[in-house]
């Protein structure tokens, strides 16, 4: 009998025993301290350290309501299925993601590495931090674990199993909530709208029966295309990152869907790193070199995806039909539609969702930050509206610099 054989949240007093009883990891004489260090929506997250030795361990346990509301609670199952996918992943992209040592579905937890000597990406671009191979080692991922997942590569029916293991009802609700409804309407009450910008709002998403049209599309697609094992909220909070290294992490909205929802995901945060830099760095020099190296950054995301692409599929393509002369031009076209869609929707929702993100609501000057806002809900009606159009790096460069001239 261990008190860990039934659930309850843990607090930073019960993960040390909770980690020795779990896991072979630390020495029987270490001296373990443990901090609570979580600042996501969902989930509580632990490091447990050996004073003496110096190694550390990561517990990330879900409550069972939501940090980010009491009044929501999810499934959770959330952890299973994080635990699962980056399984998978370690396989598909071996080294960008972190290691797990144990789920535990008794106190939902996970037991995870600790990226020792990695920051979370959003801090660090807060801080105007440039991590020079970040392209390079996202667009791997983001090509590895996507296609690997597909039926371009896939057994059929092995492939529809993983579809049934990663049905994730409750946080894709989430999602089609936050992401592609409220956004829109405000129907339940839970939109942010920064006050400022409240006419702008109205006018430009929630009377805009047109962009509620496309955007009622995009919400079909996330619904019905089981395209790929997608990570689903591939924000610069969910990877841990140095000058040399990335790690991709968080994947619990994991679930068979469009593989533009993550790309799209990761541009629309750069976008709002970019407008961070725009809006706050006073040295003009410094600010051409940052806010140029995101976007130079997301121009590379996006032609290191096609590049990588397009070698994967010719190396891996197992699918008698995939191979069709044509096809695959025509499968990245969907999947560069779904990405300016994706980057659009995710730019519009953390500005007047209900999740924003700090990049936009640190901007302590107000009209500073109206002016960012105004930039990034712009900018991502475009990315909407004309996504079959945004087919290169180039282009995504082109309509945030012309966008930032407007305001
Ligand atoms: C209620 S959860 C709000 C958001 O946090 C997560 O990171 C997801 O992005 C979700 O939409
Ligand atoms: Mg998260």
């Amino acid at each position: 009998m261990s008190r860990f054989d039934s659930y309850f949240l843990m607090k930073e007093k019960d993960v040390p025993e909770y980690v020795m009883e779990k896991v072979d990891f630390f020495d029987k004489n270490s001296e373990l301290t443990c901090k609570e260090i979580g600042d996501g929506n969902l989930n509580y997250v632990f490091r447990v350290k050996d004073q003496i030795s110096g190694k550390s361990i990561i517990i990330k346990q879900a409550g069972e309501t939501l940090r980010i509301s009491s009044e929501m609670s999810i499934s959770m199952d959330r952890g299973r299925i994080e635990a699962r996918i980056l399984g998978l992943q370690e396989k598909s992209a071996p080294g960008l993601v972190p290691k797990v040592y144990l789920y535990d579905e008794v106190m939902c937890a996970m037991i995870m590495q600790d990226m020792v000597g990695h920051t979370m990406m959003r801090t660090g671009l807060m801080n105007h931090e440039i991590y020079p191979l970040f392209a390079d080692h996202i667009s791997t991922f983001l090509v590895n674990s996507l296609i690997s997942s597909t039926d371009i590569v896939m057994e059929h029916k092995a492939k529809k199993e993983l579809v049934k293991e990663f049905i994730n009802p409750e946080l894709c609700e989430i999602s089609e909530d936050l992401v592609y409804t409220e956004p829109y309407n405000n129907q339940n009450n839970r939109n942010n709208v920064f006050p400022p910008n409240l006419e702008f709002v109205k006018k430009e998403l929630y009377n805009d029966k047109n962009l509620h049209l496309e955007v009622a599309k995009c919400k079909f697609d996330f619904m019905n295309n089981a395209q790929a094992l997608v990570h689903g909220d591939l924000h610069t909070g969910s990877i841990f990152i140095n000058k040399e290294h990335t790690y991709v992490f968080d994947p619990e909205f994991a679930f068979y869907g469009p593989m533009g929802y993550d790309i799209g995901n990761i541009i629309a945060n750069l976008m709002f790193a970019w407008s961070n830099g725009d809006a706050t760095i006073e040295d003009d020099k410094e600010k051409e070199e940052y806010c140029n190296w995101i976007l130079d950054t997301i121009e590379n995301i996006v032609d290191l995806f096609i590049e990588k692409y397009n070698v994967y599929y010719e190396n891996n393509v197992t699918e008698i039909m995939a191979k069709t002369e044509g096809f695959k031009e025509w499968y990245l076209g969907t999947i560069l539609r779904d990405t300016a869609a994706v980057a659009g929707l995710e730019g519009i929702r953390r500005i007047v969702g209900m999740a924003n993100v700090i990049d936009i609501t640190q901007i302590k000057d107000e009209d500073k930050r109206a002016r960012a806002e105004k930039i990034c809900i712009s900018a991502a009606k475009r990315f909407i509206l004309d996504r079959n159009n945004y087919t290169d790096g180039k282009s995504y460069r082109k309509t945030i610099e012309e966008v930032a001239k407007e305001f």
